[in-house]
């Protein structure tokens, strides 16, 4: 059975043509023609998540697992807008989530009717399209509604991918079903195409790098590429170029050059020339670091290119000269072969940086006492090689890119915003795709903020949540700012006493607790342990001023 409202009905049909079949539901009754279509259909798999703002969440790590769009269905009202910090962190991280809000048809809006808001665009700067359907369904309404579907369902995926919005206005009555099949409806292919590169633009291009002493890639924030990974290592062969990247990048071959914030500190004023760039080579999404930033809007590259699909101007460092409208992979493919320089000078002089800085760290974190920096260390040698790192904003994700990356781990993070608002959910929805075992270590007010994503019943037995208690925002104490300020405890540190043992308990994970070296070895062990059949949560107790002071110390002793 299925609703009779014929263009939810055009919409199943259309999203089951292009295997669309992930659906998030969250619960009402003015999305019913959805909910009873989608459950309805035996080709759609539905979740249901109570919390909007978890849902989309989850859907965004879904769509990460899957590489594929996942659909979102809600009520109407602040159902719709509780969906909004996912639907910006999926438009800044490139995932295509396919947004369906139910709504009241327009004569209802602003006339005291219960659960109304004004609906449409209300994602409007952070989705490629968005349309509100027909409420009337004469022959000539439902060609315009497909229509308008196929376009939204093609936009979603095309070029850079992102999120797009379909608002449903729907009429009473809401709940009639239906026996029949789902309708037969056109469907507008996009054929994508491939940027190539012209032989003189190629020529000039090609040029340009073969007279460049120090070439600079910085490899963004990407799912992992092993094409990618290959024709760099080609690449980095044949011209000396330094590839920079973080674990987001999820590249790993060892002539790469990663530990970016310690290699920043550990540059000398005296000899910052040396790694300035002729040529700035740029790809993927964001850098975590901000010290790289610094560094190269200080230390402007003669020529920056930026390579993307959708041609965006991410001037970030003040110096873009050139947009390529292409895939990175592609560019470089095409241009790899006919390039040949060897000096090797550049590439030398970035990893013998960072082989003395990474020797300092190791000395340094081995010294310490237990701490923020000292947990991610021993966790990081305990998480077994081969699965996937979820990083919460805030310090997380700097501890973590301090460290060398877990061998042959996945690495992600809501990186597109940076909000602490959504990290568990993300992870959570990621891993009930995900066979391997999924890691999300984050701080306490992001856990404690973010804790309705373990209210539903998809989590994963493969999960592993570790919670860094350090009582607060213990970033705020590491930036200079916030922590010379008069509210430093009380609005910035947010001092948090609150425990996430009992939350643990209320969502039916085991628990495990560490609060020194010892004892998180112990729980390591066990947490990742074969017999560990059943999600848990590690929390770590550390304490926020030993932490600060060692994080400070470790930088001083990088600069020497
Ligand atoms: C939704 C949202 N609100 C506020 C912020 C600003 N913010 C950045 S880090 C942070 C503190 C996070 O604390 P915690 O999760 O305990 O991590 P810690 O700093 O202790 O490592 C806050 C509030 C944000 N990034 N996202
Ligand atoms: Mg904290």
């Amino acid at each position: 059975m299925i609703s009779d409202k014929k263009h939810v009905q055009q919409l199943a049909a259309l999203l089951l043509k292009r295997g669309i079949t992930d659906i998030v539901i969250s619960p009402g009754s003015r999305n019913a023609p959805m909910i009873n279509t989608f459950t309805g259909i035996p080709g759609f798999c539905c979740r249901n998540i109570v919390d909007e703002r978890s849902a989309a969440y989850f859907a965004i790590g879904m769509a990460l697992a899957k590489q594929k769009p996942v659909v979102l269905v809600c009520s109407s009202g602040t159902a719709a807008l509780n969906y909004t910090p996912a639907v910006a962190e999926a438009f800044y991280q490139n995932i295509p989530l396919i947004v369906l809000t139910a709504d009241r048809p327009d004569y209802w809006i602003d006339q005291a009717e219960s659960q109304c808001i004004r609906q449409e665009n209300i994602y409007q700067n952070f989705t490629k399209k968005e349309i509100s359907l027909p409420i009337g369904e004469s022959e000539k309404e439902c060609w315009y509604a497909a229509r308008q579907i196929n376009e939204c369902l093609n936009l979603a995926v095309a070029g850079r991918p992102a999120p797009v919005h379909i608002n449903i206005p729907l009429e009473e009555p809401l709940h009639k079903l239906v026996q029949m099949d789902l309708p037969e409806v056109k469907e507008i292919e996009l054929t994508e195409t491939k940027n190539i590169l012209e032989e003189n633009e190629l020529a000039r291009l090609e040029g340009t790098i073969n007279q460049s002493q120090k070439i600079l890639i910085l490899a963004g924030q990407q799912n992992s590429n092993p094409d990618m990974e290959s024709i760099l290592v080609m690449l980095v062969a044949r011209t000396g170029a330094v590839v920079l990247h973080e674990h987001l990048s999820n590249l790993s071959d060892p002539q790469f050059c990663a530990s970016i914030d310690l290699v920043m500190a550990g540059i000398r004023d005296g000899n910052i020339e040396s790694y300035k760039p002729d040529l700035l080579i740029s790809f993927g999404g964001q850098f975590v670091s901000k010290a790289l930033k610094q560094f190269l809007r200080k230390n402007k590259p003669a020529q920056h290119w930026h390579l993307g699909p959708s041609g965006e101007h991410f001037d970030t460092y003040q110096s873009l000269s050139k947009v390529v409208k292409m895939e990175a992979v592609d560019f470089f493919e095409t241009l790899s072969g006919r390039i040949q320089r060897n000096d090797k000078s550049y590439l030398q002089l970035w990893k013998g940086k960072e082989a003395k800085v990474n020797q300092v760290r190791d000395e340094f974190v081995e010294s310490i006492d237990f701490s923020d920096l000292k947990a991610f260390r021993l966790i990081g040698q305990k998480i077994p090689v081969n699965t996937v790192i979820h990083l919460g904003n805030s310090s997380p994700v700097r501890y973590a890119l301090i460290h060398n990356r877990v061998e042959n781990a996945m690495y992600f993070s809501n990186r597109g915003t940076g909000g602490i608002d959504g990290c568990l959910s993300t992870a959570v929805g990621f891993s009930s795709e995900s066979d391997k075992i999924n890691t999300i270590i984050l701080g306490d007010l992001s856990f404690f903020y973010d804790s309705n994503a373990l209210w539903n019943k998809y989590i994963g037995s493969d999960l592993r949540i570790i919670v860094i208690n350090n009582g607060g925002g213990n970033i705020f104490g590491m930036i200079k700012g916030p922590s010379d300020s008069p509210a430093f405890a009380e609005h910035f540190l947010a001092e948090n006493t609150l425990k996430a043992e009992v939350l643990a308990k209320a969502f039916g994970l085991d628990y495990f607790k560490a609060q020194n070296e010892a004892e998180l070895l112990n729980a390591l062990d066990e947490f990742y342990s074969p017999e560990q059949k059943k999600v848990a949560l590690l929390e770590v107790f550390t304490d926020a001023e030993t932490n600060v002071r060692l994080f400070r110390e470790l930088f001083r002793k990088v600069k020497g």
